[in-house]
């Protein structure tokens, strides 16, 4: 029997699970290297820990390690119910909320490295989290691409620690009651974008698609819908995405350096965003939001279980 201890949170409705205990493999090498392996050699740790049935199509998993960094507190791995991701701003968002319910940190900022990069977080006294995410950057700027069904659809690619596209032309209002009709469309965008071979850059695939529209909160300034890669809506205004989104913003000189925006999730939690000037064309995104502690436990796989490494492993 194998067992793995948790502590799971949510930030605006979207779950992160930071596992304390370790898993093979993780301890040498780059975290792009770490990531790698994971995904490759360790792939039913991921199943075990974030499917069913454990977790679910919107658990974001949080693998905590040591620090590979000089004055980083800690670095982590996420992944979700089919892969890994590169970055993720609610799941930062919990691993500090955890970090701090551990003891492990106190008010203040803290570098944590991931896979692609070091981030800030700044934990706030009133709970709070601001995280200085990884660089950001516009791409592509509106992209057509037709979608069977929703004929051509406009976007923006661009990079906010995930890839992202990013469209105003969404057929329906982004409200909660349409989150079936939403997931449909951007599971089509996102095929639609593979089959014309539109992709980031270095040729990496575009496995996030947000919409955005107006917001339905007048003290917000937008609202949006981001399909996760395995095909659950963020619960959260999503983090990676915010960054992405002020990237494109930014390049078109409709958000200045510090202005704050306020996105809405398509469930109404909000998280805020602002940004600093990078440079050639890069900006880092600076995203606020809180976390909530759900609970704690230990994971058990038993070895006669048929089901021990989750459902889709
Ligand atoms: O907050 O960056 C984020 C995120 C990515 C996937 C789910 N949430």
């Amino acid at each position: 029997m194998h067992s793995i201890d948790y502590i799971d949170s949510h930030t605006g409705g979207e779950p992160t699970r930071v596992v304390l205990s370790s898993v093979p493999g993780m301890d040498r090498g780059s975290l792009a290297e770490r990531r790698a392996a994971f995904a490759r050699e360790h792939d039913r740790w991921r199943s075990a820990i974030a499917c069913e049935p454990r977790g679910s199509d919107t658990m974001v998993g949080a693998l905590l390690l040591p620090p590979v960094e000089t004055g980083s507190v800690a670095s982590v791995l996420f992944f979700n119910n089919v892969g890994t991701l590169g970055m993720c701003g609610h799941g930062t968002i919990g691993l500090v909320r955890t970090l701090a319910h551990l003891g492990r940190i106190g008010v203040g900022r803290h570098a944590i490295d991931t896979p692609v990069g070091t981030v800030v977080a700044e934990l706030h006294d009133d709970g709070r989290v601001s995280i200085d995410n990884v660089e950001s950057w516009r791409h592509a700027r509106a992209v057509a691409v037709d979608v069977p069904g929703h004929g051509r659809v406009h976007g923006d690619v661009a990079w906010g620690g995930n890839w992202f596209f990013i469209s105003k032309d969404a057929p329906l209002p982004l409200d909660y009651a349409h989150w079936r009709e939403l997931t449909t469309y951007t599971e089509a965008i996102r095929t639609a974008l593979e089959s014309a071979g539109i992709r980031g850059e270095d040729g990496a695939e575009i496995d996030h698609i947000e919409l955005n529209a107006a917001a339905q909160d007048r003290a917000n300034h937008a609202r949006n819908f981001v399909l996760c890669p395995g095909l659950a809506y963020d619960r959260s205004p999503c983090g990676t995405g915010l960054s992405a989104k002020l990237a494109c913003l930014a390049a078109d000189g409709d958000l200045a350096p510090g202005a704050i925006v306020r996105m809405e999730s398509v469930i109404g939690s909000v998280f805020e965003g602002r940004y600093a000037d990078a440079g050639n064309g890069r900006i880092r995104p600076r995203i606020s939001g809180r976390a909530h502690l759900m609970g704690e436990g230990r994971l058990l796989i038993e070895d006669d279980d048929p089901f021990a490494w989750g459902i889709d492993a």
